[in-house]
């Protein structure tokens, strides 16, 4: 038997209603203790009675009462929902109530949990409903609904499935080699199977990239030596004065950032302090943290002054970045150019951020590079999360280590093996295969009363 857990569902603070959730075997039966009006004990599920919750004989709110009864919920298991007027000091002390007559607190994400734990969603659709609760854009919202539908899912399923049947092949061959009417596997036919399959997982990994993208965004770093017009760039892209622009190197400090959308993806733009060696204790801090910003940004704008000669400090952070996805941009240009590119630096574009020319270029290369076009008109049934690529991609390895073996002609136990961990992995994914630590984990990310 599950003990019976509670929360304010809805945000905190003063709103017209608010409601509190409770779930488990004694759902009803510790409402029905504080509510007056029809017995909730008697009412048939889904249905909704109007009432009062009670201290006592003291009235606490004017409340609607939803009874929903197992396994039709979302936990599956009993679930009351109180509507109460909103407001703190109501909603807390509802709250208070059930806790006294027997409920306990819901740690963040119980209630997701539990509809996991007895099999109304599984691990993809528990990361939609996070995704859909913090979706910013409509593009992230579409998606996160395809995910919660178990769209999604049915990627996975359906990958496993094809795995399982060569699995199943290579085991019949193996167990029963006298059975003539099963197909005899070969290396060479197992081996185009596998590598069918190989490119419809390169595929969905190429494709939870870009997800990831959706939901996440895409972390912009601006780079660049101090006075290059880091901070004019943000300012303009934001078209805001966000940060602080003058012509004293050495300007900002510390790191700003803002927020803006091309086509429906969210940016995250970061505006960092020029790097060069410095003396000065605080723009050495603020340096540091440049730098830091380089691993932690999807894609850098390295900027360069038209109007300087290419300096030492120039190359060596060009080194930082070249291997990180990076634009490269030469600001100024309505200055007298002494700038004279080394060859190892390509492609650049050329702006006068002061004259507004040339932020257009940028901002298409940026959707050139990361596909947003196309992201916004796809069918979006993605999958997004880190933690689903990071297992994808183990999944992958495992399938190029059974056609390793297979070249190699190992005998096809070997390869079998290896088959059977590539599923395992997608199982993990949406959740077949689970610790209870992971679970925990996955679903502490909640937020209260989901
Ligand atoms: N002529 C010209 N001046 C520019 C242009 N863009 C920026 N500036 C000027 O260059 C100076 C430095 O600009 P910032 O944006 O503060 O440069 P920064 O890279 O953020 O500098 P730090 O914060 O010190 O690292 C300011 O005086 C800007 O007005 C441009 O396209 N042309
Ligand atoms: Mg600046």
């Amino acid at each position: 038997m599950n003990d019976t857990i509670t929360a304010i569902s809805t945000a905190q603070g003063v709103g017209a209603i608010a409601i509190i959730r409770v779930s488990g075997d004694s759902a009803i039966d510790i409402v029905n203790k504080i509510f007056k009006g029809k017995d909730l004990t008697k009412q048939k599920t889904h249905t909704i009675c109007y009432g009062h919750i009670v201290d006592k004989n003291k009235v606490i709110d004017e409340v609607l009462v939803s009874v929903m009864r197992a396994p039709k919920t979302f936990t599956k298991e009993d679930v009351v929902e109180i509507n109460t007027h909103g407001g703190i000091a109501t909603t807390n002390k509802v709250l208070e109530l059930l806790l006294l007559n027997g409920a306990r607190l819901a740690d963040a994400g119980e209630f997701s949990k539990r509809a996991f734990l007895n099999g109304r969603i599984d691990l993809i659709e528990a990361d939609g409903i996070m995704n859909l609760i913090e979706a910013k854009t409509q593009v992230a919202r579409e998606l996160s609904i395809n995910q919660l539908s178990g769209k999604v899912s049915n990627l996975i399923i359906n990958l496993r499935d094809k795995l399982v049947q060569i699995i199943a092949n290579i085991e019949v061959n193996i167990d029963y080699p006298e059975y003539e009417d099963i197909e005899q596997l070969t290396n060479s036919k197992i081996k185009n199977n596998i590598e069918t399959y190989k490119k419809q997982l390169i595929q969905i990994i190429k494709e939870a990239e870009d997800g990831k993208i959706i939901t996440e965004g895409i972390k912009v770093a601006i780079i660049g030596r101090p006075n290059v017009g880091k901070s004019s760039l943000l300012n303009n892209l934001l078209d805001e004065d966000k940060a602080i622009v003058t012509d004293i190197e050495g300007t900002t400090r510390d790191i700003i950032e803002g927020n803006l959308s091309i086509s429906g993806v969210p940016l995250t733009i970061i505006d960092t302090a020029g790097i060069r060696k410095t003396d000065n204790v605080v723009e050495k801090i603020g340096v540091d943290k440049s730098k830091k910003q380089i691993e932690k940004s999807d894609l850098v704008i390295y900027m360069l002054n038209n109007n300087e000669k290419i300096a030492k400090e120039d190359i060596e952070l060009y080194n930082l970045i070249k291997n990180k996805k990076h634009i490269v941009v030469i600001n100024k240009i309505d200055l007298e150019k002494k700038l004279i590119l080394p060859k190892e630096i390509k492609n650049p574009i050329t702006l006068s951020i002061l004259n507004n020319m040339g932020v257009d270029k940028l901002k298409e290369k940026i959707i050139n590079m990361f596909n947003l076009e196309k992201l916004s008109t796809s069918d979006l049934t993605y999958l997004s999360s880190a933690r689903s690529i990071a297992l994808l991609k183990k999944s992958l390895n495992y399938i190029e280590n059974a056609i390793e073996n297979i070249n190699n002609n190992s005998p096809i136990d070997i390869v079998e093996i290896e088959l059977k961990n590539s599923w395992e992995a997608l199982g993990e994914i949406i959740g077949q295969t689970y610790s209870e630590e992971l679970i925990d984990e996955l679903f502490s990310r909640f937020c209260l009363g989901k």
